[in-house]
């Protein structure tokens, strides 16, 4: 307990104010043989005091809520879940849009209840699939789609007037959506028929994730006209969804995941206020996503928290008329970060766990994580299990049949408010910083995710948190287990034989016009981008020449990297491990001169950062001159950048099945600029049995999900010591 303790800043504080009730304080320590019964504490990553057993004091005098009655932390309808079922909506897409077509009509029989379509990073940011930035990355990670063409395939034989589409997309926002409504409008269904969830959460995309095109403040205008436009016309779509998804799965405690996703929330409602809409026609229409992982309680805290806080700050806020602006309605997907390769069967039991957490919590919808995510894309079989997994949870198991079951507990009642209490101080500094753009603009959200996330890895590295079957009871053999295997080069250039076809068809004047016309608004702020963004589709214009078009006005958004120095170093419990690593570098320092020096590079479009970030960070407080290189590089540029800073060693991260493609493309890129001697190590979502395959190609070391840093580090230093002969 001390060991965990020593890891919190407040546990002093929070100690001393912990009173249990007294009779039961008498038994434990006896029990206990004498033994404090603070000593069963735990301190959660939220710096929130779980205790072992709760009282009625614990709620401090508070009444019980009602279901449907404001501020709606048990559920904003009266029945909730109970007459019928949450959605069950797994997010998937590969390939092409034939693919993926075949997919989504297989899961709609086999128990799926609505869709969720995940795109292909190319289309994410805004290129064709002929664009040769992209050559890695068409069809990877979800579905290609150029033009109309490809969306109405992608929904042939599926009616957009009965399935609800949830769509995951931010940096194409505009030709995506506008590319769904004319595929709606030629299948026969009128806009105001549509039913779904566009992503459209820019927001986060600065902090994490970074799908985005264009630099903040042009990104927020174009929300406010999606907005806009979809307010009148698609009055049962749902405009964004707020995703405190990416956020807990970039390295954010709970609480911080709570208060920065309300915060975006109602900095959307601010810009749609500014451009001239009332609360009552965009809040009603704004949707959530939750991450739900491995802490069971907190997670169910969460979201009863998130509906609280929601309520009540709307209400505070703004006044509405309608109640249904009050009401926090959320998709959940259980975590992608607790998926471990390791034993990866295990994560089934993992899914499971959060499963139940997101639907306790009342979730409208839900995502359940397949277990073989952190090998690779999806299997058939794995996808089935993980549909299945809430299919038996609503049919077999009684769960849903009680509406918000731990309401009442005064464990889950504590828990709720002391989340709600935290995440509001949060709020507040954001407010007080001028808002959340003003906040992103500072760096400070992205900087305080980064360092829990550092911190996180350096609990898991020394061992104080458990993760089975990665740093316990880990497996002597483990089996290779197959992962879907997908032919980029194959779809690149079916995509590219379909784009040229559109293109030949079409009325090119027609098409040019409606180009000009998204220019000329981005220009000027007159008129409606989606709603010329429609023309352009119905004229058949690429996503990539509309993202082109507005473009030319915004210019495209470049980030800055900082590392965050000190939290993995300082959360690390086994100093003796960390120091000899450290001295070694300290050693290599005397006698080359300088510090070995790495660049660490994500290729392609795939904008994950935690894993590049966390392993900077460490490198970094080992001693390391580390320097993280600008994100959807292409070989020639990352290989150009090392070569310029003669680095020593070239770091990839690879997120999204790209690496047969763009990892040889680096060696050869290196090869061909005289740096064959610089050494290149690989880490992220790589499959067993791609790793002779890399080595053949010239990768020196590759290391799989759950690599301790200090192993990672240690073996990069001795590679790097190798190559130079040291
Ligand atoms: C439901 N309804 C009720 C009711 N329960 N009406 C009366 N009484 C009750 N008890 C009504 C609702 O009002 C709604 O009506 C309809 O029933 C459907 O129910 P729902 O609960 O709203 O469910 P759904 O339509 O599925 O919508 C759920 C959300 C929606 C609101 C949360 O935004 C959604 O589906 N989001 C999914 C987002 C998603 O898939 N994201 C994936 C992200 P109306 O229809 O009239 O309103 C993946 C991702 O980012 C991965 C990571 C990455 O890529 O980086």
């Amino acid at each position: 307990f001390l060991v965990k303790a020593s890891t919190f800043q407040f546990i002093g504080r929070a100690l001393s104010k912990i009173k249990f009730n007294a009779q039961w304080e008498k038994l434990a320590k006896k029990e206990l043989c004498g033994k404090d019964p603070k000593s069963l504490l735990y301190v959660s990553p939220e710096n929130i005091t779980l205790k072992p057993v709760y009282f009625e004091e614990d709620r401090k005098g508070k009444k019980g809520e009602i279901p449907g009655v404001f501020p709606l932390t048990r559920g904003h309808y009266a029945t909730m879940y109970t007459g019928r079922k949450h959605t069950i909506r797994q997010y998937s897409g590969f390939s092409t849009a034939q693919e993926s077509n075949q997919l989504y009509k297989k899961n709609l029989k086999a128990g799926q209840t609505g869709l969720s379509v995940a795109f292909s990073l190319s289309t994410h940011r805004g290129y064709d699939s002929d664009n040769p930035r992209v050559a890695g990355d068409v069809g990877m990670a979800g579905v290609a789609i150029d033009t109309v063409e490809d969306m109405k395939i992608l929904f042939s034989g599926i009616p957009l007037d009965k399935h609800s589409v949830s769509m995951t997309m931010n940096g194409a926002v505009l030709p995506i959506l506008a590319f769904f409504i004319v595929a709606g409008e030629e299948q026969g269904v009128r806009q105001e028929e549509l039913r779904g969830t566009i992503q459209n959460d820019i927001l986060k995309e600065y902090m994490v994730r970074n799908t985005f095109i264009y630099p903040p403040k042009p990104s927020m205008h174009i929300i406010s006209d999606i907005m806009a436009y979809m307010s009148k016309k698609l009055p049962r779509y749902n405009t964004i969804s707020i995703s405190g998804f990416h956020i807990q799965e970039a390295g954010a405690d709970k609480s911080t995941e709570l208060a920065i996703t309300i915060a975006d929330g109602l900095e959307y409602i601010d810009a749609a206020i500014k451009h001239g809409l009332d609360i009552d026609d965009v809040a009603p229409r704004l949707s959530f996503f939750f991450g739900v992982g491995m802490d069971f309680y907190m997670e169910i805290a969460k979201l009863r928290a998130a509906r609280r806080l929601w309520a009540k700050l709307i209400q505070e806020k703004y006044h509405p008329k309608k109640r249904e602006s009050l009401m926090l309605r959320t998709h959940c997907q259980t975590s992608g970060w607790s998926l471990t390769e390791q034993d990866p069967y295990n994560n089934i039991i993992r899914t499971t766990i959060e499963a139940m957490a997101a639907m306790f919590g009342q979730t409208q919808s839900l995502h359940t994580d397949s277990f073989d995510e952190a090998i690779g894309l999806p299997t058939e079989f794995s996808s089935r299990l993980a549909r299945n997994t809430q299919v038996i949870l609503q049919e077999e198991t009684n769960i849903p049949k009680v509406i918000d079951p731990w309401g009442g507990s005064y464990l889950m009642e504590s828990l709720t408010d002391q989340l709600e209490e935290k995440a509001l101080e949060f709020i507040k500094e954001i407010e007080e910083l001028g808002g959340m753009t003003k906040a992103i603009a500072s760096g400070i959200p992205k900087l305080r995710i980064e360092a829990t996330a550092a911190r996180k890895q350096a609990r898991i590295d020394s061992g104080l948190d458990t993760i089975v079957g990665v740093n316990k009871f880990h497996l002597e053999n483990e089996e290779p287990i197959e992962a879907r295997i997908i032919d980029n080069t194959q779809v690149r250039l079916e995509q590219i034989a379909s784009i040229k076809k559109v293109k030949q068809e079409r009325n090119d004047k027609k098409a040019m016009e409606c180009l000009q016309a998204i220019t000329e608004c981005a220009k000027t702020g007159e008129g409606n981008l989606l709603d010329l963004s429609i023309h352009a589709a119905r004229a058949r214009c690429t996503v990539g020449e509309i993202s082109q078009a507005l473009e030319k006005v915004y210019g495209r958004y470049q980030l800055t990297h900082s590392i965050v120095q000190g939290a993995y170093k300082g959360s690390f419990i086994n100093k003796e491990d960390f120091d000899n690593l450290a001295n070694q570098v300290e050693d290599f320092k005397t006698k080359v001169g300088r510090r070995p020096r790495i660049l660490a590079g994500k290729l392609g479009q795939d904008g994950h950062d935690r894993g590049i970030k966390v392993i900077a960070s460490g490198f970094s407080d080992l001693g390391f001159d580390v320097d993280v290189g600008p994100l959807f590089q292409t070989p020639h540029e990352l290989a150009k950048d090392a070569v310029t800073s003669d680095v020593d060693c070239i770091g990839v991260s690879s997120l999204a099945a790209g690496h047969k493609t763009l990892l040889p493309d680096l060696i050869s890129e290196l090869k061909k600029m005289g740096a064959d001697d610089i050494v290149v190590i690989c880490g992220g979502v790589i499959p067993h049995k791609d790793y002779n395959y890399l080595y053949e190609k010239g990768v020196h070391l590759v290391f799989g999900p759950g690599t301790k840093i200090l192993k990672c580090a240690q073996r990069t230093l001795n590679k790097i010591k190798e190559m130079k002969k040291i």
